[in-house]
């Protein structure tokens, strides 16, 4: 059966690329195949994007967002402030199909991951030791640092989109948030809507980078109506982005990601600042594509 894989940025979209086509290789649903490289990704240690071994917050404990949407009937499964378990997109998936909810919060999240076997770790590896020690020495050096350079930037969320013939989207998100974050904080990535929608009917959509920015502006869901009204995938995402930038001085402080995968297999993306590198997958075929931001200059 065709299939599109969408992955972000560079480094980490690699690795969960590459993890979600080889499960779709061996039969995978598209469901199996998201979670698949969202987890491998998670479980790698040395990918200071997602999940073990990422940026931790302000009080240097990691806690992590996911989300997963399914497009047959707008199920959707996600966690938040979720701390010592990984993956949390398979926790995320637990929510989804094990319960009546959509999302799962901090202490109760754990404890429901635990109840359904997963097993409690510490995720502060000695990498991300450093890396908060290196913060708290000197907090402004590392605040809000947010590399623009293709050659760069490893991201701290990975979002995937995944498309199958004749009309099938699946979209899903997991992250540690944004480095250094204020305790308790949750970003766009788990919550429907702002990091992730996928609706059969259109299409699926996805964000990453700034959360707080995209958050206010649904930036998933407003992707997918603008596609609803016609739009092909790049002109949604672009629409999206230009709409926050005019509306949202603050979403040309930082990148401001949406990426979308309609129904019919078409995909874009943009970004309102930087470069934003995105992994294709089509039928094995990986390809990594680059979108300059559309805003002229940063705010
Ligand atoms: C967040 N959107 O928690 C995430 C961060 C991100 O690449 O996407 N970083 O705000």
């Amino acid at each position: 059966m065709s299939t599109t894989l969408l992955a972000t940025w560079k480094e980490p979209g690699k690795v969960a690329i590459e993890a979600a086509w080889a499960k779709r290789a061996t039969g995978g649903s598209l469901l199996d195949c998201l979670e698949q490289g969202l987890a491998v990704a998670e479980l790698d240690p040395t990918l200071m994007a997602i999940g073990l071994g990422s940026l931790p917050n302000r009080d240097g404990e990691i806690e992590l967002d996911a989300a997963i949407m399914d497009g047959t009937d707008l199920n959707a499964g996600a966690v938040c402030a979720l701390r010592g378990v990984v993956p949390a997109i398979s926790v995320a998936r637990k929510v989804l199909e094990e319960t009546p909810h959509v999302m799962l919060a901090g202490e109760q999240a754990r404890r429901f991951a635990l109840q359904r076997g997963f097993t409690p770790q510490n995720l502060m590896t000695p990498q991300a030791i450093e890396a908060y020690e290196n913060w708290k020495r000197e907090p402004a050096k590392y605040e809000r640092k947010y590399v623009h350079s293709l050659e760069e930037h490893y991201g701290d969320t990975i979002t995937m989109l995944g498309w199958e013939a004749p009309r099938h989207v699946i979209a899903a998100s997991a992250t540690s948030g944004l480095g250094w974050k204020t305790p308790g904080r949750v970003g766009d990535s788990p919550i429907v809507g702002a990091g992730v929608y996928a609706d059969d009917e259109i299409g699926a959509a996805g964000a990453t980078g700034w959360g707080e920015e995209l958050w206010k502006a649904a930036a998933s869901f407003r992707t997918v109506e603008a596609m609803r009204r016609g739009l092909d995938a790049q002109a949604a995402c672009e629409e999206t982005v230009r709409h926050m930038i005019r509306r949202q001085p603050r979403s040309t402080w930082m990148p401001c990601v949406v990426l979308a995968l309609r129904a019919d297999g078409d995909f874009g993306a943009a970004t309102s600042v930087g470069e934003f590198p995105l992994w294709v997958c089509r039928d094995g075929a990986m390809e990594f594509r680059s979108y300059p931001g559309l805003a002229a200059e940063y705010g």
